[in-house]
């Protein structure tokens, strides 16, 4: 298969960061990454990492956090990481692809969704030609941010066959999170058998969110966008009794929809759903597979981009900012709903470094030790990968891992926790050892 190379840009682009010389990456990852991340000091403005971050940062709105960036200092890893790793062309010829992901029932098939509408089966290699869900009569993807958005396999997947979605309706363009359920060895499943949890209304055509992910509680999160327009114009992300602006955790276990007990507000302060809020359009997130911490890219307004971060039992309740700060900036002055805003741990402005952020995962894979515990993000505007680690949660490295010129609509994992980039012109890669 080709080969697509990760180019790093070398141009002499202004280093934008302070240096602040802190953090040497200790056990994780190993020491070859920790070799490779010296390729910020080459010349590229990585993101900045927000050191020393605190829960009580960001109190008062009309102030602003003082950044200051760990770059690590060992010279030529530039070098170093193109002679290590590529991204390499798993499968092609798909339409607007947003999503990768595995059943996580050993059948080795990656699943594909297409934006207006399918989910798409690979196995061993080759896309298979009838879709896995045609759910084009249903979904609508008339705005660009709109259609078939999120999906997720139920943990169980392999016993109960159930599957849940994320989609704009074509009904009113609502926000739908839907069941189906199939026998889980068939490349084809029944659209028929849609379920539909919940449901909500939303205003406008952008911020759709769209992310489903599995928490290692069991439970289905989902991400719901502040509705859109610009600006948050009707608050949503800080009204507790909207949806919109919110990842949202429930119990998808048994027929019907339920609320875990112990979500933030189940016995009242706001809608019983809401597990953090705060967020403009969280259009992807993840779990660390091993340590349960979430990290969630929120798509900024006109400025800013962020990577936020929530180490496992510590999510609960959070406010995430959005809209009294875009990043750590002061938005707008606004009703202040709960808890004080946490601010990111990662941030970029738009420019060079891109201007609509991906989230992404930690690999936790096995053909790649040396990335063990590194988390991959970056830009769909700009096609930047970058890497960010922390040995405590608080200080974080952060580094370019390269210009992979993808217009980046997600990253996706195999059961094995094999790492894959979605090029939204029709391609998904692997991200792979040379
Ligand atoms: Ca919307
Ligand atoms: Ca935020």
């Amino acid at each position: 298969m080709p080969r697509f190379d990760l180019r790093l840009l070398l141009a002499a682009l202004p280093l934008a960061l302070t240096a602040c010389l802190t953090a040497t990456p200790s056990a994780t990852p190993a020491p070859t990454l920790a070799q490779v991340t010296a390729a910020a000091t080459a010349a590229v403005s990585a993101p900045t990492s927000t050191a020393a971050r605190t829960d009580t940062a960001l109190p008062d709105p009309t102030a602003t956090l003082t950044l200051e960036a760990t770059i690590p200092s060992t010279p030529d890893a530039a070098e170093v990481m193109l002679e290590r790793y590529a991204i390499q062309e798993v499968v092609s010829g798909l339409e607007r692809p947003v999503v990768v992901t595995h059943a996580g029932d050993g059948s080795l098939r990656l699943f594909v969704v297409e934006q207006p509408g399918r989910i798409r089966v690979v196995r061993a290699g080759r896309l298979l030609e009838e879709p896995y869900l045609d759910l084009t009569d249903r979904v609508t993807d008339d705005s660009n941010e709109q259609g078939l958005l999120g999906l997720a396999f139920s943990p169980t997947f392999a016993e109960d066959g159930r599957l849940y979605v994320y989609y704009t309706a074509e009904d009113e363009g609502k926000n739908t999170i839907a069941r189906f359920t199939t026998d889980p060895a068939a490349d084809v499943a029944d659209p028929e058998t849609e379920q539909i949890l919940l449901e909500v209304d939303d205003p406008y055509g952008n911020h759709n969110g769209g992310m489903l992910a599995f928490g290692p509680d069991g439970y289905l999160y989902a991400g719901l966008g502040d509705g859109g327009a610009g600006g948050d114009p009707e608050d949503r992300a800080q009204d507790l009794d909207s949806l919109l602006g919110k990842i949202v955790r429930l119990d998808v276990s048994g027929d019907a929809l339920s609320i875990p007990p112990d979500n933030p507000f189940a016995s009242g302060g706001g809608r019983p759903e809401i597990w953090i809020y705060g967020l403009r359009n969280p259009w992807r997130f993840s779990f660390d597979r091993l340590t349960g911490d979430l990290y969630i890219g929120d798509v900024g307004q006109n400025e800013i981009e962020e990577i936020d971060y929530l180490a496992a039992g510590e999510a609960a309740g959070r406010n995430l900012g959005w809209r009294i700060f875009e990043g750590t900036q002061p938005y707008a002055d606004t009703r202040h709903a709960g808890a004080d805003p946490l601010p990111p741990i990662l941030e970029y402005r738009h420019g060079a470094d891109g201007c609509s952020v991906t989230g992404g995962y930690v690999y936790r894979g096995s053909d790649l030790p040396a990335l063990l515990g590194v988390y991959f993000y970056g830009d769909y505007c700009s096609g930047n990968i970058w890497t960010a680690w922390s040995d405590d949660g608080v200080t974080w490295t952060n580094q370019l891992f390269g210009d992979s010129e993808l217009s980046l609509s997600s990253l996706g994992e195999d059961q094995a926790g094999e790492l894959y980039f979605i090029d939204h012109t029709g391609i998904i890669y692997k991200l792979v050892a040379r």
